[in-house]
């Protein structure tokens, strides 16, 4: 889950004396940081080191990731003239370059272990440009979709596109799976969410609906047409077999839990998980999302730092919680905290193996 890797001595090390953006445009560095917690906790999938406007940069938009703070840009991009410049904007393949080479070296370092690729949901990255920093209730992005619907739609087609591009990149480049931040989906309502964000973020899945995930194909196994993609190598192909798995993912959505697996159909992913944060329980999440669909969660951050015998019955909980559902991938509801014991994280992660 985001920003694992601030619990850790080791990424706080690696990371003095250089920016976040610039890690994450430096491939050996950002392998390295992929691959700590991976290391350390002996955990299942690694996740990207990254982060969802990394492909804000590489189009051009002056963009940083301010310590302590998150994501800034050089201006609230609110009037339908500062979206019409936004859009001129294009993220070409030249620039993906950085993050094809980290992913391809960290697929190679992993060697068995799957990485987890990712990029933010347009309506959440909407939401940093259009409030121009972290806000807490997004409250100029969801003025500008009521009070100019066509400007709306414009600034989150765009950015559904790149971040479109930059899951395309990641699963071409080896990535076994994609997951989709909407973190901030959670303050909407069901109907502006429909209306307004859920197209937009089908878009931007649908990029990768058709690639099979090379590294899910196993070895030896017929790629020709009507077997996972075409079998061209270039990854894409008929849609029909395996094709990349994707989790659907936003903090306070119990009641969206449907409308986003829903994109995920709509997007063509065959193979659907919806993350669930620590609000709602799996077993109620899974009569929310129906049959056939995995969940992602969802232990709650918040007891990372309670005594271990609290924490322990609360991870026992979400595991029996999930276990009716096809899939389970265990996670935490929302991100680390930077001041939790890594070794609480390493117990964690031995006490799911062990259940
Ligand atoms: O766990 C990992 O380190 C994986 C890499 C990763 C991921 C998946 C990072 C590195 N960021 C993200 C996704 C991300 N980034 C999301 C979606 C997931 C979520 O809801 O947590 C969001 C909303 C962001 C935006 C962002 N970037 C914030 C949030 C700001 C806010 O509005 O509250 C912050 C603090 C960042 C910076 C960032 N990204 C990643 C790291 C390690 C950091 C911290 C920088 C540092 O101090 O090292």
């Amino acid at each position: 889950m985001r920003q694992a890797g601030r619990s850790l001595p080791e990424y706080r090390s690696l990371r003095e004396g250089i920016g976040m953006l610039d890690s994450c445009l430096n491939p050996p560095i950002a392998t390295e940081i992929t691959l700590q917690p991976v290391r350390r906790h002996g955990v299942d999938a690694a996740i990207f080191f990254s982060d969802i406007v990394v492909p804000l940069r590489l189009a051009g938009v002056d963009v940083d990731i301010k310590p302590g703070v998150g994501p800034v840009m050089d201006q609230a991009y609110r009037t339908p003239e500062d979206v019409a410049r936004l859009v001129e904007r294009t993220l070409d393949d030249d620039a993906l370059a950085p993050i094809r080479e980290a992913v391809a070296l960290t697929v190679a370092e992993l060697g068995g272990t799957p990485l987890i690729g990712f990029g933010g949901a347009p309506f959440t990255l909407a939401a940093y440009l259009v409030e121009g920093r972290p806000s807490r209730d997004h409250l100029a992005a969801r003025t500008l979709m009521h009070a100019d619907p066509q400007t709306w739609d414009r600034l989150v087609a765009w950015t559904a596109d790149l971040t479109g591009a930059f899951l395309r990149a990641q699963v071409l480049a080896g990535a076994s799976a994609v997951q989709l931040f909407d973190s901030w989906a959670g303050s909407l309502s069901l109907a502006d969410y429909q209306a307004r964000v859920a197209p937009s973020s089908a878009r931007a899945l649908s990029a990768v609906a058709g690639l099979r995930a090379v590294a899910n194909v196993p070895a030896g196994a017929d790629l020709s047409a009507g077997g996972p993609g075409d079998g061209d190598g270039d990854g894409t192909g008929d849609g029909a077999g395996v094709g990349v798995p994707a989790i659907h993912f936003g903090t306070g959505t119990g009641h969206l839990l449907g409308a986003m697996r829903d994109v995920l159909t709509t997007a063509g992913i065959a193979d659907r998980t919806v993350g669930v944060d620590y609000r709602t329980p799996l077993d109620e999440a899974l009569a929310l999302v129906g049959d056939g669909v995995s969940l992602q969660g969802n232990i709650d951050p918040a007891l990372l730092a309670a005594p271990w015998d609290v924490l322990e019955a609360h991870v026992r909980d979400v595991v029996a919680r999930g276990a009716q559902a096809p899939g389970h991938v265990v996670n935490l509801g929302h991100g680390v905290p930077p001041e939790t014991d890594p070794a609480v994280l390493t117990r964690v992660v031995e006490t799911v193996h062990a259940l």
